[in-house]
């Protein structure tokens, strides 16, 4: 849940990367944090097991810069995709503002996309959320390998609500802003409506920080 702090003119918000297991969810969060400038990023806080498996969740406070006044915080966060950690998956998704759902392109790795597509769904309604009123961007990831699905088969098959989409290849850094960038959009434009009936977009600074 977006927190607005008015005295300091903060708002902070969180952003949770799902998705299955080794779709590339911390990688994001590892090129967005290599890219970043020091002073718009915290550290980056990731508990993992030996295989660099995300065992807890990957964390990185961001600073996307001023709007309206206010100093916008964002906190990333990632899920662990293996299936049997379910509970931890849940407690991260708590409080989410938005989420990037980061789909495996590999043919191999289909079955798990459609899987923990719906396995978001469900830990969003355990949490009393409805998948539709919360901003979603799908990522599809590894574009640069081969054996894929193409993106018009994926969009068909995962993204039924047309939500916005960027095909990606994180370990390149390819899409990764983009896909920042839209969701941090969405959330803002969520949050603007709710404080002040505006519908306006709100464009943060995440091209500005990306380009550092
Ligand atoms: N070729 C290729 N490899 C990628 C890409 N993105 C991630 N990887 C690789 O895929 C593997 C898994 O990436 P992670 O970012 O750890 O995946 P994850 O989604 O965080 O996985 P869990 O923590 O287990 O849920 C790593 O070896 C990455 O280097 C990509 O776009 N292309
Ligand atoms: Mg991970």
């Amino acid at each position: 849940m977006s927190l607005v702090n008015y005295a300091t003119r903060e708002i902070t918000c969180k952003i949770v990367y799902y998705g299955p297991g080794r779709s590339g969810k911390t990688t994001n969060l590892q090129y967005v944090y290599s890219r970043v400038p020091w002073n718009r990023k915290g550290e980056m806080v990731s508990l993992a097991t030996d295989s660099d498996r995300t065992l807890f969740f990957d964390f990185l406070p961001l600073e996307l810069g001023r709007i309206s006044g206010f100093t916008t915080r964002f906190q990333l966060y990632t899920v662990p995709g293996q299936v049997y950690y379910n509970a931890t998956r849940k407690l991260v998704l708590q409080g989410a503002d938005g989420v990037v759902f980061v789909a495996d392109s590999q043919r191999s790795q289909f079955a798990e996309d459609i899987e923990s597509f719906r396995n978001l769904q469900e830990n969003l309604l355990e949490h009393g959320i409805d998948i539709r009123e919360i901003p979603v961007v799908i990522q599809y990831n590894k574009r640069d390998l081969p054996n894929t699905f193409s993106v018009a088969y994926l969009e068909e098959e995962l993204n039924f609500r047309n939500v916005p989409s960027f095909p990606a290849a994180a370990l390149h850094g390819k899409g990764v802003f983009d896909t920042l960038r839209s969701v941090s959009e969405g959330v803002l434009r969520k949050l603007a409506r709710k404080l002040n009936g505006s519908t306006d977009a709100i464009t943060p600074e995440v091209d500005r920080a990306g380009k550092r």
